[in-house]
């Protein structure tokens, strides 16, 4: 199955994001520190042109805390370019961000006094949350599905610094196909757009490739399966997820292995790695 989800409403998003970013000083882009290259969004790198980026790996607690580190070695290259780290057990602060914030526009010539900042990134990766966060209060909507943000809202962060969240946005044709995949095993792509069997199957693929001790502590298994049909076919027994006489539910056990893998149940993982390193290294319990 192809996978694309570019509805009309990114679409009036992507029109809305073009006329924030002439106002707007720093563009904070939220990546998924899982996938961080399958969550880079050309057409958000594309309409931010040269704006300083402050790149935010958030949902870190979900991720190798290793891998991690040498991505945000990695995006932090080049003069324009910082990179933080965001996650339930390492939450950012305002000052840290707006601290980020200013060090990416020193020296940069000015006539405003009062600064935007413009949060970017995929659907579902975190981005209202991280401004509830770092306000400490809830001002945004916030839910474990894609596009829950509509519109874009501004808020005051400081006396010279604004700060604005937007709708999480992908792209018109999602090129490469196996990005695709991971994006929608991570939870980016709204569930009536994929089959959660399809995406079952890409995950448990990757995940007996190469992280199998991952599956093998959470579902007690005895020695590695033959392939992925075998895989689904235990855990669904293990796990009742049976229809009549018996027969596997296979919608329900791909919806177990999927929430077992988006809640970090699975352990912290990594799908991607940065360039010259072990893209095999990417787990740690
Ligand atoms: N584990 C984990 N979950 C997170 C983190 N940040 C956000 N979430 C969860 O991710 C889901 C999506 O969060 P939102 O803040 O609504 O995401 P968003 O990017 O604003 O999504 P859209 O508005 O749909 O584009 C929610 O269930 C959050 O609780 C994080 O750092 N770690
Ligand atoms: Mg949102």
């Amino acid at each position: 199955m192809s996978i694309s989800w570019y509805p009309g409403h990114m679409h009036k998003a992507r029109k809305e994001l073009a006329k924030a970013m002439l106002n707007t000083n720093v563009v904070i882009d939220v990546l998924d520190a899982r996938i961080p290259q399958a969550s880079s969004n050309p057409l958000l790198a594309e309409l931010r042109g040269d704006i300083p980026c402050l790149r935010i790996l958030n949902k870190s607690d979900l991720a190798n805390p290793e891998i991690t580190r040498q991505w945000c070695k990695f995006l932090s290259q080049g003069p324009d370019n910082l990179c933080l780290v965001n996650g339930r057990d390492c939450f950012l602060s305002k000052e840290s961000i707006l601290r980020g914030c200013r060090q990416l526009i020193k020296g940069k010539a000015t006539a405003v006094k009062k600064h935007q900042v413009l949060i970017t990134g995929i659907p579902n990766v975190g981005k209202s949350t991280l401004l509830n966060q770092i306000l400490c209060r809830k001002v945004a909507k916030t839910g474990n599905e894609p596009t829950v943000t509509k519109r874009q809202q501004r808020v005051k962060l400081d006396d010279d610094w604004y700060l604005i969240d937007s709708p999480g946005m992908l792209w018109p044709k999602l090129e490469d196909q196996q990005a695709a995949y991971r994006l929608a095993s991570t939870g980016t792509i709204r569930n009536t757009a994929v089959e959660a069997e399809d995406i079952a199957w890409f995950t448990a693929e990757t995940l007996l490739q190469d992280f199998f001790p991952c599956l093998q502590k959470r579902y007690e298994l005895s020695q590695k399966p033959e392939n992925v049909e075998s895989f689904l076919e235990e855990i669904a027994i293990k796990n009742g997820c049976l229809g009549r006489g018996r027969a596997v539910d296979w919608n329900k056990v791909s919806e177990l292995l999927l929430n077992d893998f988006r809640s970090g149940r699975l352990g912290r993982i990594s799908l991607e790695s940065p360039p010259a390193t072990n893209p095999h290294s990417g787990t740690s319990e």
